[in-house]
């Protein structure tokens, strides 16, 4: 059984990921934030802002899933340390330790000055939306730059939106359902071959803005299609801000500073 390390493990996604794929990996579980493992899981604190941290938590993995960092629009001070800093350190950790496997889940924010009129796929060049879009590029280009230069094979999820359910009329294009990510992830984690890929986390929706041929070609068969919650969701839709509906990336590409809810509470800095 592989062992696989996943970052960010205590956030949604991370929390997703963790179940549906307990059992088929043996995991390593890591975040900034403690927090009592699964059974049957490990868990190591670590702040991957640090490089020493990125190398203890990379060493003797099979693969790594990389979420940890800051996953909404917000400060680019907070955004530059989780995401720039934090991503080099632990793509050069798994460098340094010989780990070739890294899937990370970047985002449909990469690319999400694209206008919701319009159908991309992998290939299309980049339109992040915010500084977190820029951030997830970064992310994109270090990959390549470590496939090309050392050989590493890394497998580049633009996520949509990973819930239970689709929330708004948005995500109708652009969900993923827990089990869907955890099928693509795997494919990320196992299929031979990979040099560099980039695919889309979204589940078969209707709605679907992304051509996910590239995901398809590399075995994925998503099991859910948000269009079996569309009534429901736009029932509820209220009318939002009329420029972020042009866009894919929605609110942030009006956005200046989005909070992010899972960022640790506390006095501010003066
Ligand atoms: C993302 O990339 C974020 O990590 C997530 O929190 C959502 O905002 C998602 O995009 C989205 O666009 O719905």
């Amino acid at each position: 059984m592989k062992t696989v390390l996943i970052t960010g493990a205590t956030g949604d996604v991370g929390t997703h990921l963790s179940r549906e794929l307990a059992g088929k990996y043996k995991l390593r579980l890591s975040d900034r934030r403690p927090q009592t493992p699964p059974k049957g899981q490990s868990f190591v604190k670590a702040d991957i802002s640090n490089m020493s941290d990125a190398l203890r938590i990379t060493k003797g993995v099979d693969a790594i899933v990389h979420l940890g960092g800051y996953s909404v629009e917000g400060p680019w001070k907070a955004i530059f340390q989780a995401n720039i800093i934090g991503c080099y350190n632990v793509f050069e950790a798994a460098r340094r330790n010989g780990v070739k496997r890294i899937v990370f889940p970047t985002s449909n924010h990469a690319v999400g000055f694209y206008r919701r009129d319009q159908t991309i796929d992998h290939r299309v060049y980049i339109k992040p939306d915010s500084r977190y879009g820029v951030s997830k590029v970064f992310g994109d280009t270090l990959g390549s730059l470590y496939a090309d230069k050392y050989g590493m094979e890394m497998f580049m999820v633009r996520i949509g939106n990973v819930h239970p359910f689709p929330l708004d009329k948005r995500r109708l294009s652009i969900w993923i359902s827990p089990r869907d990510i955890a099928q693509l992830v795997s494919i990320g984690i196992d299929h031979p071959g990979i040099k560099f890929e980039i695919v889309y986390g979204i589940s078969s929706n209707k709605r679907a803005w992304y051509d996910n041929s590239n995901a398809a070609r590399l075995g994925y068969r998503p099991q859910d299609d948000a269009e079996a919650h569309a009534a429901e969701v736009l029932a509820r839709e209220k009318p939002g801000d009329p420029v972020a509906e042009l866009y894919q990336g929605g609110i942030f590409t009006v956005a200046e500073e989005v909070p992010n809810p899972a960022a640790p509470k506390g006095k501010k800095k003066k």
